[in-house]
C-alpha cells in the first residue's frame, strides 16, 4: 500500500488572514477574502515534502493611506482613493474634518474644471432614469461623468439615488463612472458642504461633468441651484393647471424645461405639454442672465432627444462663458457658501453655548407671557451670550 504523506501545517497566524484586498465599497459583512496561498518547499534530496513556516507568503496588512497618499490617488483618478477622500469629507466625526479639509486643500488647483449640471423634479419624473441614460451617452462620448444626489429628506435611507440604484445598474458598471449616493448630514446645510466638497473632489479625480439629482421638495432646489452651472427641471405630462402654478417659483430656477417620457403613446401629449411649458416660460424671469429658458422634450427610456439636450448645455456652457456670466456665477456661489457656512458656525456656537441653552428656555417663557418683548428677549441672550464667550476666553488664556 502507498505510504499517505501527510504535511503538517502550522496554525497560521491570525494577522496573516486579513484580507489584502476588499472592493471599494464593500462593508463588515463582506464575506470574501483574498489571501496570499502557502508556499511548500520541496527538499532537492529527498521527495518528502517539507513545509517551511518562513516560506508562507506574508500579506502586507491593509493600512491607512496617508493624506498625501489620498490627494496624489485622488488627483490621478484612483477611483478608492476618491471613495476614501469623500468618506472624510462625509465624516461627522471632529477628527476628520481637519483631515478632509487638508486633502481638499491640497487638490484645490484642479477643482472647478466640470460642467455642474443639477436636476430636479417631482419624485417619479424620471430623473433616476434620465441620468442613467444621459451617463451613458456622456460616457460613449469620452466624457468621465460623476452622480451625486442631494436629498436631505432621507438620509437615513441613503436619499433617492440608493433607493434609485436598481435604476442606474448600467451606469454603475461604466468605468468612466462614479455614482454616490447622498451623504447623511442631517440639515440640508450640512448635506450640501458635503455634497459641493464631493463635486470638488470628483473635479480634481478628472470627472468632467457632475450630474446631481435632487428631489422636489423643500429648499434642497434652491441649494442645488446655488452648487451648479445649468439647472434643469423634469416635468410630465398632463400636469394641471394648479400643480404648474405651485412649479413657478421653481420654473424661475430652470434653464431648461424637460418634458420627460416623451415616447409611445405619450409622445403626443408631451409635445402638447412641451408646447404650454414654451409659453409658461415666456412669462418667467430667466434664472441666467443672457440665456433664454426653454421647454425640451425626451424620453429617458428611448434616448430620444438626449443628443439634442447635451447640446443645449454645450451652447449654455460656451455662451455663458463668453459672456463671463458662469465665471460670475461660480465666484457668486462661493462667496455665498462662506456666508452660508458662517451663518451655520455662528448658530450651531450659539445654540450650544452652554449658558444660552440654560436660558433660552427662561427668555422665552417671558416672552410667551408677555413680560419681556421680542426684541428684548434677544438683546438678552446676545448679551448673555457675549459675557460666557468673554469668560471662556479668560478661562483660555489662564487668567483664572
Ligand atoms: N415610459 C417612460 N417611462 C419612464 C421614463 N423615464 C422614467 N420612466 C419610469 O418612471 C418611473 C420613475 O422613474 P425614476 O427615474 O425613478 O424617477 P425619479 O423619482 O424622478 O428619479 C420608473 O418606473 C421609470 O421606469 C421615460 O422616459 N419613459
Ligand atoms: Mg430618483
Amino acid at each position: 500500500m502507498k505510504k499517505v504523506e501527510m504535511i503538517i501545517m502550522p496554525e497560521i497566524p491570525k494577522s496573516d488572514l486579513h484580507p489584502s484586498w476588499v472592493p471599494e465599497d464593500a462593508n463588515e459583512n463582506f464575506a470574501c477574502s483574498v489571501m496570499g496561498g502557502i508556499d511548500t518547499k520541496v527538499n532537492a534530496n529527498s521527495e518528502e515534502k517539507v513545509y517551511d513556516p518562513n516560506a508562507v507568503r506574508r500579506v502586507p496588512l491593509r493600512r491607512k493611506p496617508t493624506l498625501d497618499e489620498i490627494v496624489k490617488g485622488v488627483g490621478e483618478g484612483n477611483r478608492v482613493m476618491l471613495s476614501k477622500a469623500i468618506t472624510l469629507i462625509e465624516s461627522n466625526a471632529p477628527k476628520d474634518f481637519d483631515k478632509a479639509q487638508r486633502v481638499l486643500q491640497g487638490l484645490l488647483p484642479k477643482t472647478g474644471k466640470a460642467l455642474r449640471i443639477g436636476i430636479t423634479g417631482v419624485p417619479g419624473a424620471g430623473k433616476s432614469t434620465f441620468i442613467e441614460a444621459f451617463g451613458q451617452l456622456l460616457c460613449s462620448m469620452g466624457y468621465k461623468v460623476a452622480v451625486l444626489a442631494v436629498d436631505p429628506t432621507s438620509p437615513l435611507t441613503g436619499g433617492s439615488i440608493l433607493g434609485d440604484k436598481t435604476r442606474m445598474q448600467n451606469l454603475s458598471r461604466e468605468p468612466n463612472c462614479f455614482i454616490r449616493p447622498t451623504p447623511s448630514g442631517g440639515t440640508l446645510g450640512g448635506v450640501a458642504r458635503k455634497s459641493r466638497e464631493t463635486m470638488m473632489l470628483c473635479e480634481a479625480a478628472g470627472y468632467d461633468v457632475i450630474l446631481v439629482e435632487t428631489v422636489g421638495v423643500g429648499q434642497s432646489e434652491t441649494t442645488v441651484r446655488n452648487m451648479v452651472d445649468f439647472f434643469m427641471l423634469v416635468v410630465l405630462t398632463g400636469a394641471g393647471d394648479d400643480l404648474q402654478g405651485i412649479k413657478k417659483g421653481i420654473m424661475e430656477l430652470a434653464d431648461a424645461i424637460v418634458v420627460n417620457k416623451a415616447d409611445g403613446e405619450n409622445l403626443a401629449r408631451a409635445t402638447v405639454t412641451q408646447g404650454e411649458y414654451e409659453r409658461m416660460v415666456e412669462f418667467i424671469r430667466p434664472a441666467t442672465e443672457g440665456w433664454k429658458t426653454h421647454a425640451y422634450k425626451c424620453s429617458a427610456l428611448t434616448h430620444d432627444g438626449l443628443p439634442e439636450l447635451w447640446a443645449v448645455m454645450r451652447k449654455f456652457e460656451k455662451e455663458t462663458k463668453e459672456s463671463g456670466v458662469f465665471q460670475k456665477r461660480r465666484k457668486a456661489q462661493l462667496l455665498s457658501w462662506v456666508r452660508g457656512m458662517i451663518d451655520e458656525h455662528l448658530h450651531n456656537l450659539f445654540f450650544n453655548d452652554p449658558m444660552i441653552k440654560g436660558r433660552i428656555p427662561l427668555v422665552e417663557h417671558s416672552v410667551v407671557n408677555g413680560l419681556i418683548s421680542p426684541s428684548q428677549a434677544v438683546t438678552e441672550l446676545i448679551r448673555c451670550f457675549d459675557m460666557d464667550r468673554a469668560a471662556i476666553k479668560h478661562m483660555q488664556s489662564g487668567k483664572m
